[in-house]
């Protein structure tokens, strides 16, 4: 972005703010009024809380905050303030209803592109730096898109949502590969549109660890499921233990045994479960049991970090496990380009040079790691996005799913849920440490 003229930057900024919208108005479209208007699940908004709360932030960031002009409507600021109002409580709240909320990110849409087109990106103001706010701002619909994602994965009826098949999957060469360990550098002081949490660049030491090549498939923890771990303690933390007993977990979230076959359903659709896909809505605690099961764990943010960016050939750390370029349909599985994981070593072109696989896309990683700031953390441009989750209570996430848009999903990118989570697409691989003679 450092290199694009003023105009091209401003054309970038307005393409990434018309594909966001293009997503979100195809994500609330495609559902009738009552299914935007009616809670789908207490763990979820209503759609169009999400959308208007779109367009708030929106609002609040570029039309008041960059561009200095006049609220649209400031006396709506309360009602989509993510931390006055808790999820499960939102559909009884005054809500904008859809037609209404549909003229208010229209209205709102419209000023933000006059203030694009007069706004000085090298005024020296830290928010519009490399158009910075705009970066946030069609970062936070994207992420909020997934989140509407997950919404339509919980709804019940009719499918409404239909995409291609990925690509096939093949055979990988190897199982894990192990990483000789190291200092490598972690996170950005670079990337432009890279969040609070994910800078600065630091060097991390990290010891040697073996990883698996590719993610956790259904297949794999169907044996899990099936060799009777959910009814077994010894596999589990305390709290995973405590957990799977009080939530009567049994199997990952949307799957059902029917007639001796495993089914799951996803979008709307009941269909045979994948077994070479990855497995998805596991929480952490499924995660980690699995992991303890296969004679594994799992690796540590810094671990993930290193198997997918670092060069041992240069001792650099890339942007992607594949190099420096931004995602092409070849490396990855993002996007909602497919309703779907792929299945196992479908993105041959994705390896990183460390051999491992899949690492960005398809499904979001579970770590073992809480969500600490890095050395140097500094809460930009407000302690809401990230600051205020710090702590233990959320476990980290890393890769992106399938339903992960490019502009969200670097190698640097952070994500955090609690430990119980299991609407979200989210998988993991495992990984362990090396045996002696593995070393020698
Ligand atoms: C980073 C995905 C955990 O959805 O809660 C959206 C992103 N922050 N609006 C979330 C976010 C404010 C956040 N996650
Ligand atoms: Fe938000």
């Amino acid at each position: 972005l450092s290199d694009l003229t003023a105009e091209e930057l401003r054309s970038f900024v307005a393409a990434q703010l018309e594909r966001s919208r293009g997503r979100t108005v195809q994500l609330t479209d495609a559902v009738d009024t009552d299914d935007l208007v009616r809670q789908h699940s207490r763990l979820m908004s209503p759609l169009v809380w999400d959308y208007a709360h779109i367009g708030n932030q929106e609002e609040l960031w570029l039309v008041r905050d960059v561009g200095g002009r006049e609220p649209v409507r400031q006396d709506i600021d309360e009602l989509y303030d993510a931390f006055m109002h808790a999820r499960a409580d939102r559909p009884s709240l005054p809500l904008l209803g859809p037609t209404e909320t549909r003229e208010y990110v229209v209205e709102v849409r419209d000023k933000v592109l006059d203030v694009l087109d007069h706004v000085k990106f090298s005024g020296g103001r830290e928010l519009v730096d490399n158009a910075f706010a705009f970066g946030m701002i069609v970062q936070h619909e994207q992420q909020h898109d997934e989140t509407m994602l997950a919404t339509h994965q919980l709804r019940t009826g009719a499918p409404v949502l239909d995409a291609p098949a990925p690509p096939a999957g093949r055979r990988l060469a190897r199982s894990e590969v192990l990483v000789p360990g190291g200092v490598f550098e972690m996170g950005t002081s670079i990337e432009p549109w890279a969040l609070d949490n994910e800078r600065p660049a630091h060097a991390v030491h990290v010891a040697p660890y073996v990883i698996d090549t590719a993610p956790v498939s259904n297949g794999d923890y169907l044996k899990f499921v099936t060799g009777g771990g959910y009814q077994d303690a010894q596999w589990w933390s305390e709290a995973g233990w405590a957990h799977v007993q009080k939530a009567s977990l049994v199997a990952p979230r949307f799957w059902e045994l029917v007639d001796g076959n495993w089914l799951r359903t996803r979008f709307g659709h009941r269909e045979l479960l994948p077994l070479d896909e990855p497995v998805m809505h596991v929480c952490f605690y499924e995660a980690e049991a699995y992991a303890r099961w296969a004679g594994k764990r799992l690796p540590t943010e810094e671990e993930w970090e290193m198997a997918a960016r670092f060069d041992p050939a240069t001792g650099r750390t890339r942007r992607f496990p594949w190099g420096d370029e931004s995602p092409g349909p070849q490396h990855a599985n993002l996007g909602q380009r497919h309703l779907r994981p792929a299945p196992i070593g479908a993105y041959p072109a994705g390896a990183s040079p460390l051999g491992v696989e899949q690492l960005i896309g398809d499904v979001w990683e579970w770590t073992s790691s809480d969500f600490r700031p890095y050395p140097g953390f500094r809460a930009f441009p407000y302690d809401e996005y990230s600051l205020v989750f710090f702590g233990s209570d959320y476990k980290m996430l890393r890769g992106g799913s399938f339903g992960t848009d490019e502009v969200v999903a670097r190698g640097t990118f952070r994500n955090w849920d609690y430990p119980i989570r299991r609407q979200i697409f989210a998988g993991f691989r495992c990984a362990r440490d090396p045996r002696p003679e593995e070393l020698a």
